[in-house]
């Protein structure tokens, strides 16, 4: 195969949050190893990539030093849309900067104190008005505070505060008559000892008992619930049964520990193989967000190399994707597996639920000894991923 058959194009729907390709490479132990990078550049590089859009938390526009006066955002803003106008890069998502500053250190939505929790909806509503003026499309949610180390915190107040702060932004959206929905991003730890809506699940049932359920969906990433020891493949699948995959975030992460926001694909390749073959083929049409960053180890032309890689790796897997699906031996295994009779209802047409009970013509002993096939199955995923087929 040739190397120009993974070249990115707008179609693709690739973007990369300000955050992930800025970032200048500090960590708990160790500085900065690389200058700020201005959003203007970053927009025209992702746009020479390849990438069609670019996100962004409200404090990320800022030039280093900045007091983020109204003054600092509008001039900031400015720039940053000339950016967008120029290459026709669009801004798919915005967020909320609630985890940085020590205002936010015991929670935002949920802190204890009621004028913190005011203060983290005034800063969110007024980046809610800038994501709807830049035409974003979703507005993410991600609690990075939401939590506590010490359980004294009362953890149902918590969550009736949280629900509080949903309700009232989505009151405001509707009002405002934007074209926005939410996206609640779970994550089971990190930076808090433990943060509020841990998984892919907690956040499905707590979107149930909001007023507006129907604004309000996830936006997963690969190494949160990877950091929990689930199957991210999974939980996207059952997001998308849901009807709430809004937004994803694409990294990797090797095994449950702190998050380590890799390159897409760089680690863990079989689950994102599995992935990408789900949101090709799931009916997700949103964006493919990555949510990364480059190795410490890399100067500022590694995170381009590191960018391109996120976007190549997600093409391949593509690629491989599809002709696994399109092979008739993977067909044939699949059938023997029984894998399309899943699809099948349980209960025949018509049938009634006595009619199930007097059915008696189902051996279970010759049913319990037939292997099911997935050996061969899963050797030919294998064989895939591996380039042999
Ligand atoms: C932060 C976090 C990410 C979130 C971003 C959105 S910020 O970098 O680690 O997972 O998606 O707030
Ligand atoms: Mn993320
Ligand atoms: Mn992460």
């Amino acid at each position: 195969m040739n190397q120009d058959d993974y070249q990115p194009t707008r179609a693709d729907k690739f973007s990369f949050g300000l955050w992930t390709v800025g970032h200048p490479g500090f960590d708990p132990f160790g500085d900065p190893v690389r200058p700020w990078l201005d959003p203007v550049e970053t927009v025209h590089r992702l746009s020479d990539l390849g990438a069609y859009g670019v996100t962004f938390h409200d404090d990320d526009l800022l030039p280093p030093g900045s007091d983020g006066s109204a003054g600092d955002r509008a001039k900031a803003l400015e720039r940053f849309r000339r950016a967008l106008d120029e290459t026709g890069v669009v801004v798919p998502m915005a967020t909320t900067n609630l985890f940085r500053h020590p205002v936010f250190r015991e929670g935002a939505f949920t802190a204890n104190d009621p004028a913190v929790r005011r203060h983290a909806i005034r800063k969110t509503l007024d980046n809610v008005d800038v994501a709807a003026e830049v035409g974003a499309k979703v507005y993410v949610l991600w609690g990075g505070r939401e939590g506590c180390e010490s359980d004294t915190k009362d953890v149902r107040a918590a969550l009736d505060r949280y629900k509080e702060a949903i309700d009232l932004l989505c009151e405001y959206v509707r009002r405002q008559g934007y074209d926005l929905r939410f996206a609640l991003e779970p994550k089971p730890n990190e930076p808090r000892g433990d943060i509020f809506l841990p998984t892919i699940g907690h956040g499905l049932a707590f979107i149930d008992r909001l007023e507006h359920p129907e604004m309000v969906g996830l936006n997963p990433e690969v190494g949160h619930e990877t950091m929990a020891g689930l199957n991210f493949h999974h939980g996207v699948a059952q997001a998308l049964w849901a009807g709430k995959l809004y937004h994803i975030d694409l990294n990797a992460q090797r095994g449950p520990r702190y998050d380590q926001d890799l390159r897409f694909g760089s680690e863990d390749q079989k689950n994102a193989f599995f992935l990408v073959d789900l949101l090709e083929r799931g009916g997700y049409e949103g964006p493919r967000h990555f949510d990364a960053r480059a190795y410490r180890t890399e100067d500022s032309e590694g995170v381009w190399e590191f960018a391109r890689g996120c976007m190549r790796t997600y093409l391949i897997l593509e690629r491989r994707a599809a002709a696994f699906r399109a092979d008739p031996e993977v067909a044939e295994a699949m059938a023997a597996a029984g894998v399309p009779d899943l699809a099948t209802p349980t209960l025949r047409p018509g049938e009634t639920i006595g009619e199930l009970r007097a059915d008696n013509a189902f051996d279970p002993e010759a049913s319990a000894r037939r292997g099911r096939g997935y050996e061969r199955l899963d050797q030919l995923v294998i064989d895939y991923l591996l380039g042999v087929r």
